[in-house]
């Protein structure tokens, strides 16, 4: 009885999502859902795309945390399209709270919806927003084991991210091990390695965002981004 309620929880929440996607896409708005931990970076990776993308692509960003608009805050300094969706106690978005979120932009102005997730390895994973890819951040200061540890992370995304490169000589991370767990996971998903603070890898990443919106699928039944494909 309670494993019904909860494939409908998520039913619903699919059939939400589905919704979502199919308006991105008839806007022609491409649309990221990027999940990493806690303080792996995600905010201060989005101040530096939208810095480097410029007017090359128009972005909004839909930044999700339990409380405050500071992320929003940080990131209204780059584009006048963000909002914050408080989760309160939750500890993922689902489509749903995407969408109020969706109905607060001008989609018509957006070449590129990034979905900031509340900070969580778990169940943001299992949660369809409506986007085209999920982007899986981990970070150099979270240790080498958390793609072996979070596998279905690693199964869907179409990207990985790895941040905080710089201080790999500080921390004992082995990188060699990391790659190797990601490739048994996953043979063949893209991995950008990089640093939002020095900026290295940024322009990788920023051709990887570019690309993805130039071959963005016209229809919501056309898979995007499958591995390897897109570096
Ligand atoms: N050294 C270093 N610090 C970083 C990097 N990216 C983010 N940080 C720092 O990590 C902390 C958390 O970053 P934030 O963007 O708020 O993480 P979020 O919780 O994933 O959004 C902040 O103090 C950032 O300055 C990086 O590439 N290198
Ligand atoms: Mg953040
Ligand atoms: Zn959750």
């Amino acid at each position: 009885m309670e494993i019904k309620i909860i494939e409908n929880v998520l039913k619903l929440n699919d059939e939400v999502a589905q919704q979502n996607r199919h308006q991105l896409r008839e806007a022609g708005v491409t649309c990221i859902n990027l999940i990493g931990s806690p303080g792996s970076g995600k905010t201060a990776l989005l101040e530096r795309t939208l810095e480097m993308l410029g007017s090359d692509l128009a972005v909004g960003v839909l930044a999700g945390d339990m409380a405050t608009t500071r992320d929003a805050n940080r990131l209204a300094a780059f584009t006048p399209h963000v909002v914050q969706i408080n989760v309160g106690k939750s500890c993922h978005l689902d489509a749903n709270q995407v969408r109020q979120g969706m109905n607060s932009l001008d989609l018509t102005a957006l070449d590129l919806l990034i979905i900031e997730n509340v900070g969580n390895l778990i169940c943001p994973v299992g949660f369809d927003l409506g986007q085209d890819v999920k982007v899986g951040m981990f970070s150099a200061t979270e240790g080498d084991d958390k793609p072996a540890k979070h596998p279905y992370l690693v199964l869907e995304a179409g990207l990985l991210l790895l941040n905080k490169i710089d201080l790999l000589p500080h921390v004992p991370f082995d990188v060699t091990r990391f790659r190797e767990d990601v490739g048994s996971i996953r043979e063949g998903i893209p991995l950008i390695e990089l640093s939002a603070v020095t900026g290295d890898g940024l322009d990788v990443w920023c051709t990887w965002l570019r690309r993805l919106c130039n071959e963005r699928p016209s229809t919501d039944k056309q898979p995007c981004c499958e591995p390897g494909a897109v570096l």
